[in-house]
């Protein structure tokens, strides 16, 4: 299998994780991406030109939660079940990573073309996200490892912290900060670290 990615990309992170715990890192190559520029090698494969894609002889799949369960299922596990608040956090973590990946891409723009309306939206998103999150991880609900709610809510707080978004926000979220820290210090979550911003 091939997987496409770029080392900043909180998608494929989730997926690249998923590779490394469920003990497929021999049955998957690893390719770098090049996101929206002509050459992408992604663009042989996959329309969407997107991180993560998974390539597996003819089929080719893209959006990383359809990756995750193929990944899940190669490695002969089965997906734990989930009631609908498991599914209602997942969406809150959905649109919390959603969210912080705008802000992102909003900041790789021009300067002149950002938009401080959006930023200001985002910012406001995120710390409610943080707020309702934080009870969670006060209460012990949060997802546990390697489950792609709780890949997903680490990789959008590592992001979220690598580019210095909410600052002090594990200050006042500590219970989240040390769920986060915890997921962290996961080996397969370390070989994936984010670089500098590109
Ligand atoms: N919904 C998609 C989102 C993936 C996504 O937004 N990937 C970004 C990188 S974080 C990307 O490939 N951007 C390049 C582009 O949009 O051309 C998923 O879950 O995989």
């Amino acid at each position: 299998m091939l997987l496409f990615y770029t080392q900043n990309s909180p998608y494929a992170r989730i997926a690249r994780v998923a590779v490394r715990e469920f003990g497929l890192r021999r049955q998957v190559t690893e390719k770098l991406a090049r996101n929206r520029a002509a050459d992408n090698p992604v663009l042989t494969y996959s329309p969407a030109g997107r991180v993560p894609t998974l390539v597996d002889g003819d089929l080719v799949l893209s959006e990383t939660r359809l990756i995750y369960d193929y990944l899940v299922q190669k490695a002969g596990k089965a997906l734990a079940p989930k009631d609908w608040n498991d599914l209602a956090l997942a969406g809150q973590i959905s649109s919390f990573m959603d969210g912080i990946c705008l802000w992102v891409r909003e900041r790789y723009r021009p300067e002149e073309q950002q938009s401080p309306f959006l930023f200001d939206v985002e910012a406001q998103r995120a710390d409610r996200s943080l707020a309702f999150l934080q009870a969670h991880a006060t209460q012990n609900t949060l997802p546990a490892l390697p489950t792609y709610d709780a890949l997903t809510l680490v990789c959008a707080l590592d992001l979220m912290q690598h580019r210095s978004l909410c600052p002090g926000w594990a200050t006042t979220y500590p219970d989240l900060q040390k769920w986060a820290l915890g997921a962290l210090a996961q080996k397969a979550l370390q070989d994936t670290t984010p670089g500098p911003a590109s």
